[in-house]
């Protein structure tokens, strides 16, 4: 069998539907391969590798199956180096194929061969972004790496790998075998102790003010169903991350929402105030911290702390748990219901919890009103993501890219379902909204697909619209335009004087503001585009281009000049961080518990 037919095969045989890739001349041997078996895997050839890397990334997220990508040698695959690591930010897999240079020729500098250091040496370019890179240098070392690589991609805690091949390992043939597929997602899950459980339980008994926690390692685990049973049996309030969002639906009582600068306010005041936090597949990054700022979101170690992660070392990373378990999160909230099962206890202690939630939440609802009701033009924030939650179903899948949009997602969008809402988080790579759009899309074919994405992010990856028009893939663009880089306006603002620098976006040097006219871009490439300067507007547009079922953009403009409200801080040393302007930092007067 030639090398490039047997990966063909495997891919297939492993049911992965689509490869998202770009030629050169180092993948030409396997583009013929996918060629011939055309009608059983499907080759997308976006325009960017950054691209084809978002969307492998944004169809494992809504799937939980992984794709490939395809590459080839040198820059082509240089061009996914950011998605990965966005990818392994955020725990997303993804099989990364690349070319390299062709054996007998390692060494010799030729076309796009890296060399400085050690032959053909791309796996040294791509190794902290990915679990592992593979180089098979022979025909009869594909099997294993293929077997080695899709495994590694999806035990434990998934993320993207690579399988680095030279040219010519795709074109030479050998008495190979199609190795088996391996295990899917979750197929082998790890669990507590006994001793562990009864210890938690003992722990989550005594607390009078309990939160769970919740990160993407309770989407991954596919525990949704575990968790709102779980949380509603002991009435406790679950906290988010935000690519835990919609694992509980955010429409339930007990769904604070996010915690952080720009968390919900019950989410801080609830984590700052609690007495044990039950944290689940979550690994307490700084924006999900308060840049690990005693009071404003957590209170670490007077709080008690129960840290259940599939990964060992994010138990402890930041705060020192008084129970760390490695567990995978489904297995472990399962083992919780059964010790409910055997114990059967009576909770009343925290009734007096849930009640001062509800205050909070009744709070902070009183003081956010008003400005999702306001209509204007440069449209309030607010009304964009009210209107959004309005118009799309609870099943829609929102994919949302960085910047000011992302903050506001962050604050106040509902997700109703696990997958439905997909963030850039750990990394934070501008693109991944506008881009992942199409890999979420075909990930999901018959649900809406809505890319959040800013008027910078989706400059950085404009040719997405030509991809969605030669595959046809209907998925609708909201570009947040607020004519410039302004999350990072914002924190210039506040930390040099008010001066502005390379932020905003202007023609010329009479700081006229300038952006392309960006539906009469999207026109060029044949997508249909809207313009949206007033509130009135939006959600028609929106419900009329989700209704068209084709590729189709809204450019929106945003007002610049309204920021979410900080409920917690963020701090980036030495520069002094802000108090929050809804809620205040609370430090309890007790001693740590020994
Ligand atoms: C690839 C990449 N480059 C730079 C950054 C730094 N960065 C984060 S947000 C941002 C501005 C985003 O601008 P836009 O998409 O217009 O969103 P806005 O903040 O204006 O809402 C920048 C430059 C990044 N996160 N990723
Ligand atoms: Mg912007």
């Amino acid at each position: 069998m030639k090398g490039a037919d047997l990966i063909t095969e495997y891919l297939i045989d492993s049911k992965i539907p689509y490869v998202f890739g770009i030629c050169g001349h180092g993948n030409v041997g396997i583009l013929d391969s996918l060629h011939e078996a055309r009608d059983r895997i499907t080759l997308v050839s976006p325009r960017h590798e950054q691209v084809a890397a978002h969307m492998a990334d944004a169809y494992f997220r809504v799937r939980h199956e992984a794709v490939a990508t395809l590459t080839s040698c040198g820059p082509g695959s240089c061009n996914i180096v950011m998605p990965l690591a966005l990818a392994i930010s955020d725990s997303s897999a993804l099989l990364a194929i690349t070319a390299n240079v062709p054996t007998s020729q390692f060494n010799r500098s030729p076309f796009q061969e890296i060399n400085t250091h050690f032959q053909a040496d791309f796996p040294n370019i791509i190794r902290p972004v990915v679990k592992r890179s593979f180089q098979p240098t022979r025909v009869d070392m594909l099997p294993l790496a293929l077997r080695q690589a899709t495994t590694t991609m999806l035990s434990g805690r998934p993320g993207p790998v690579n399988v680095d091949v030279p040219f010519n390992v795709f074109q030479e043939e050998d008495d190979v075998e199609v190795p088996p597929p391996s295990p899917p997602l979750n197929a082998q899950r790890s669990g507590a102790s006994p001793d562990e459980i009864a210890a938690c339980f003992d722990l989550i008994l005594k607390s009078q003010r309990p939160v769970i926690f919740v990160g993407h390692g309770v989407t991954l685990s596919e525990a949704s169903r575990e968790l709102t049973e779980f949380a509603h049996r002991l009435q406790i309030p679950v906290i988010s991350s935000p690519n835990g969002m919609g694992a509980l639906d955010m429409i339930d009582p007990l769904a604070l929402g996010f915690i952080g600068r720009n968390g919900a306010y019950p989410a801080n005041e609830a984590g700052r105030r609690a007495d044990l936090v039950i944290a689940v597949g979550a690994r307490f990054d700084d924006r999900s911290a308060s840049s690990w700022m005693p009071g404003y979101s957590w209170n670490f170690p007077q709080t008690k702390l129960i840290h259940a992660d599939v990964d060992p070392g994010e138990i402890g990373r930041n705060y020192p748990p008084d129970i760390g378990v490695v567990a995978d999160a489904r297995t472990f909230l399962k083992q919780l219901l059964a010790e409910i099962d055997k114990r059967n206890p009576k909770r009343e202690a925290t009734k007096a919890w849930v009640a001062d939630i509800r205050k909070w939440q009744s709070e902070w609802n009183d003081f956010i009103r008003p400005n999702f009701e306001t209509h204007a033009s440069p449209i309030r924030p607010e009304r964009i993501v009210a209107d959004c939650q309005a118009v799309l179903p609870p099943d829609a899948i929102l994919c949302c890219d960085v910047g000011v949009s992302h903050n506001w997602y962050m604050q106040f969008w509902k997700a109703r379902r696990p997958q439905t809402m997909l963030n850039s988080w750990g990394f934070s790579g501008m693109g991944f909204g506008a881009a992942g759009a199409l890999g979420a899309k075909l990930a999901a074919p018959d649900r809406p697909v809505v890319a959040v994405t800013g008027d910078g992010c989706f400059t950085m990856v404009p040719h997405v619209l030509c991809t969605a028009v030669e595959y046809n893939i209907p998925v609708v663009w909201v570009i947040w335009n607020n004519f410039g880089w302004v999350s990072i306006r914002d924190i210039q603002l506040g930390m040099f004087g008010g001066r502005e620098h390379g932020t905003m976006f202007y023609e010329g040097p009479n700081n006229k503001p300038y952006n392309p006219d960006f539906a009469a871009w999207a026109r060029a490439t044949g997508v249909e585009a809207i313009t949206v300067t007033k509130s009135q507007d939006f959600k028609g547009a929106l419900e009329h281009a989700i209704k068209a079922n084709k590729p189709y953009l809204l450019d929106v403009h945003v007002d610049a000049e309204v920021r979410p409200p900080s409920t917690g801080a963020w701090q980036l040393p030495p520069t002094p961080y802000k108090e929050p302007v809804f809620g205040k930092r609370y430090l309890p007067d007790v001693a740590p518990a020994k």
